[in-house]
């Protein structure tokens, strides 16, 4: 078992919970280095854009760079065997290809959001919340984004640029969802209604390595970084084979599907196959 009791406890009540990584200071480095190289900043400390979104260059299997990472993202959605062996590509500004048996190094590199007005508390107004998952057509039960990472590779400090979640966002995506049983389109879901009914607003800090394996229907923002450095992150998709089965009679429920009920508050139906849409192609 790689989580602790309260570590799952905290998944099924928060629907977030944090670990160490276990992947090597040498690696995280060096990726990172890398990167900044690659747009210029290794040399003159200065990026024209305050964020960016990068695509890979390098990748490896998470079960040898991460192995401690590996084991906690097969407990919570119930194994191995459950997830997603296929490439996906996707049209994307950020990474074109998802794996989910490997991390890469597309990051994304805060530099300087925001670091031109005074730090704001995370908070409904004023930060680009949203649910991820471009590339399909949202359902309760969707395999494609099962689980929404936040995975640091440099130290990220109070107001250094860590991601915002809405805790409480959950349960109120759960209820949207519900109200559409005919799925939502990623570009009309309407992440601007749902979080101005949350409340609970936290500001996701760490060290280098620390990973935030957080329930996909967490509502999230890039936030302002005035630490003066680069923030570098990524947040690598989980993809399974086969949608969740939210069915509290089943006795082999995953922890994911445990808290995805929970937030439901209900079972749910899968649709039929044909009202499934997905913009996504097979790679390999
Ligand atoms: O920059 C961040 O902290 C979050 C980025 C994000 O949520 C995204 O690109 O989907």
């Amino acid at each position: 078992m790689a989580l602790s009791i309260e570590q799952k406890e905290q998944f099924l009540q928060e629907g977030f919970l944090k670990i160490s990584s276990g992947l090597s200071a040498e690696l995280m480095q060096s990726w990172a280095a890398a990167a900044l190289e690659r747009v210029g900043y290794g040399t003159t400390q200065q990026c024209a854009e305050p964020i960016i979104w990068m695509n890979h260059h390098h990748q490896a299997p998470i079960a040898e760079i991460a192995p401690a990472a590996w084991e906690a993202l097969c407990e919570v959605v119930g194994g191995e065997e459950r997830i997603e062996t296929k490439i996906l590509g996707i049209e994307s500004r950020h990474f074109t290809q998802i794996n989910s048996w490997i991390w890469s190094d597309a990051f994304i590199v805060n530099f300087s959001l925001g670091a031109d007005q005074p730090w704001r508390q995370p908070q409904a107004e004023g930060f680009n919340w949203h649910k991820d998952g471009s590339y399909f057509r949202h359902f309760c039960d969707s395999r494609e984004q099962a689980l929404l990472l936040v995975l640091f590779w440099n130290d990220v400090e109070h107001q250094g640029g860590g991601t915002f979640i809405a805790a409480d966002s959950p349960k109120h995506v759960a209820q949207k969802l519900l109200e559409h049983p005919d799925g939502i389109e990623p570009k009309t879901f309407d992440f601007p209604t749902i979080i101005q009914k949350c409340h609970d607003f936290r500001e996701l800090v760490g060290k280098a390595g620390d990973l935030y394996i957080i329930h996909p229907y967490m509502l999230h923002a890039s936030s302002a970084n005035h630490s003066g450095r680069p923030r570098v992150m990524s947040n690598p998709p989980v993809v399974l084979k086969e949608p969740l089965r939210l069915d509290r009679k089943r006795t082999d429920l995953s922890l994911l599907e445990e808290t995805t009920l929970r937030f439901l508050g209900t079972d749910f139906t899968p649709p039929p196959e044909s009202a499934r849409a997905a913009y996504w192609w097979e790679v390999a």
